[in-house]
């Protein structure tokens, strides 16, 4: 029978004893952190707590947040809790703006994230008899790497492709037979795109994807799943905790499983800071129980998301969080108006004649913010008359008007016009920053 678990005694665990082994863990956690983080130590005195007074998750709210910024000012290796002899991989994120930042791994870190990876691997159906294509990319992101000793582990074969040239991506996957996809989804998209244009895809073996890196929507997924003939899966995950594989969707595709031995989630106020309420959508916390190198105590992902807590039909018992809702850094205020990218792609994607490759383009001329939207259209929009082209222009505005609260301008662009990436998407140019 196939496995339907990568370590059904960990996923499945009954939760009583899972909240007393994260408890536990917890403790030692803090108390490593203290002896051997100058930072945290610091936090800790400022808040007048000693080690001892944590006893469990129940005093998790007590514990200081850690941020991005910190990485920055102990850059690079002011935050690893043991020596840099026993450090074994560091990996570095640089995000879209600020200097990068760097995490470490030693040897116990690293099979813990094969491990986390194996998880999600074999929630979405892969095994020792499958090829997984690994087309993020290796190096300093996580992406590659993650992926690749994740595969491993469960014994499938790596075709670490990495990310790039898509014609040869293309032809590796048909000759080596990919039964599984590993990449962005907008690079996911971008392949789709290509196949369909080689007219390729019956010669696909492709069965699944596991997708993440970025945020997606359901109808992003319908696409994809549409163009590659796979079912999609998506993986989540940041540097600054693992890489890939914090969170990962089982078949149910009803949110991600967090990896709770190794992760406590929490959702807070992104501008209080207080813990919120069940179910509340707000900013994800996480805190590591076991990471050696590079352990971290409540860190402020800015992703925001929800803690879905209800039991899961696949029998798996770690909570789950819903899809990023984007990010509260991505935020963009227009005229003083909160919007979300994710609110622009979600409109965009359900109207026909269009495709989700676009570009938001945020300037301020005479003291006034502008929004303006650049949309692919699809090639037959393309060779439609000018008028139905205007009408489709016209109808995104005024659903964009209505969700967003603000006008845009929208404009149609012909088909392939608007950059591709192999990597994250980039969707945002805020102008009123270069100004
Ligand atoms: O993107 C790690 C990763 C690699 C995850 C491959 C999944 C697959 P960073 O470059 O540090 O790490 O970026 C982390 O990406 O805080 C989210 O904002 C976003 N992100 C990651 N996965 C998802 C996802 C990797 N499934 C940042 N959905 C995170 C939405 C995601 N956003």
């Amino acid at each position: 029978m196939k496995k339907r678990y990568w370590n059904e005694k960990c996923e499945c665990m009954d939760r009583t004893l899972l909240e007393r082994e994260q408890s536990e863990k917890l403790v030692k956690q803090v108390k490593r952190m203290y002896e051997n983080v100058e930072l945290f130590r610091k936090r800790m005195d400022e808040l007048n707590l000693k080690p001892e007074d944590i006893k469990g998750k129940e005093d998790l709210s007590k514990l200081p947040f850690s941020y991005k910024q910190d990485l920055r000012d102990y850059y690079p290796y002011g935050l690893f809790a043991i020596p840099l002899k026993d450090v074994v991989r560091v990996h570095a994120s640089s995000g879209t703006t600020g200097k990068q930042i760097v995490v470490g791994y030693s040897k116990k870190d690293l099979d813990l994230w094969s491990e986390c990876t194996a998880r999600a691997f074999t929630a979405a159906g892969l095994d020792e008899n499958d090829f997984i294509q690994v087309s993020y990319g290796y190096g300093l992101f996580t992406g590659g790497l993650g992926a690749h000793d994740g595969a491993t582990k469960i014994g499938a074969t790596v075709i670490p492709t990495s990310t790039g040239n898509t014609v040869r991506q293309i032809q590796t996957m048909i000759d080596f037979g990919s039964t599984a996809l590993c990449s962005t989804p907008s690079y996911a998209m971008y392949l789709g795109e290509a196949i369909k244009e080689a007219g390729s895809k019956d010669k696909l073996k492709l069965k699944a994807g596991i997708f993440g890196a970025e945020p997606w929507t359901e109808e992003m997924r319908k696409m994809i799943e549409e163009a590659l003939n796979l079912k999609a899966y998506d993986i989540y995950g940041l540097s600054e905790i693992l890489g890939p594989g914090v969170a990962y969707e089982c078949e149910c595709q009803k949110g991600m499983h967090i990896n709770e031995d190794a992760f406590i989630a929490e959702i807070v106020d992104p501008d209080t800071g207080e813990v919120l309420p069940d179910g509340s959508l707000g900013e994800l916390v996480f805190t590591t129980l076991t990471k050696e190198a590079f352990p971290l105590i409540r860190y402020r992902t800015h992703d925001l998301a929800r803690i879905i807590k209800d039991k899961c039909e696949c029998g798996r018992t770690f909570y789950r969080m819903s899809k990023p809702q984007g990010r509260s850094d991505d935020m963009l205020i227009i005229r003083g108006v909160n919007v979300f990218p994710s609110q622009i792609e979600e409109v965009l994607l359900n109207v026909s004649g269009v495709t989700p490759n676009y570009l938001i383009i945020v300037d301020r001329v005479n003291n006034n913010d502008t929004l303006d939207v650049m949309v692919e259209m699809n090639e037959d929009l393309f060779f439609d008359d000018v008028k139905s082209i205007e009408k489709v222009a016209k109808d995104i505005e005024t659903k964009l008007r209505s969700v967003l609260g603000i006008g845009a301008k929208v404009t149609l662009v012909g088909p392939k016009t608007i950059e591709r990436s192999e990597g994250k998407a980039k969707r945002v140019v805020d102008k009123r920053k270069l100004h």
